[in-house]
């Protein structure tokens, strides 16, 4: 039997100076649309994780930042049926511009703590104790 392909996917915890994190909605049509998650995507062939979140940040929201301002949080894993996917988050607290969903996605800034009962992909669920004891 075959091991189901790994898709390796990169998101941020955007944090701002009163300690809310920023969460979009996955839009209408893809996997899992109308959840909420932490924004990003996938790493492309060639690409560090780090390199496909700065663009990611910038491709779906319009906003800058670099390497030096993402740390490493947690990760986690998920099977779903035709792949598996493996999730690095992480801590982002200084960025340029100012978010907006550039496919027309909402956006919304939660307390950690509120996030435990926000409709999250289940990827992303399990990240949030450790983000919750990190920030
Ligand atoms: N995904 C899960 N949680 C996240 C992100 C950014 C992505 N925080 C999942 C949804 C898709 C896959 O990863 O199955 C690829 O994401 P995208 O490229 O569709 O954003
Ligand atoms: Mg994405």
């Amino acid at each position: 039997m075959n091991p189901l392909p790994v898709r390796m996917v990169v998101a941020a915890a955007l944090i701002d100076p009163d300690g809310r994190i920023l969460l979009a909605e996955r839009p209408a049509g893809k996997h899992l649309a109308g959840t909420w998650e932490f924004p990003g995507g996938k790493v492309e062939p060639g690409e560090t994780p780090e390199a496909a979140l700065i663009r990611e940040l910038r491709e779906e929201l319009g906003i800058e930042t670099e390497a030096s301002c993402l740390a490493p949080a947690t990760f986690a894993s998920h099977g779903y049926d035709h792949f598996h996917l493996v999730l690095m988050l992480y801590v982002c607290r200084k960025w340029q511009g100012t978010p907006h969903g550039h496919d027309g996605q909402r956006l919304r800034w939660e307390r950690v703590n509120d996030l435990f009962a926000i409709d999250m992909p289940p990827a992303d669920r399990p990240l949030i104790g450790t983000l919750a004891a990190l920030i």
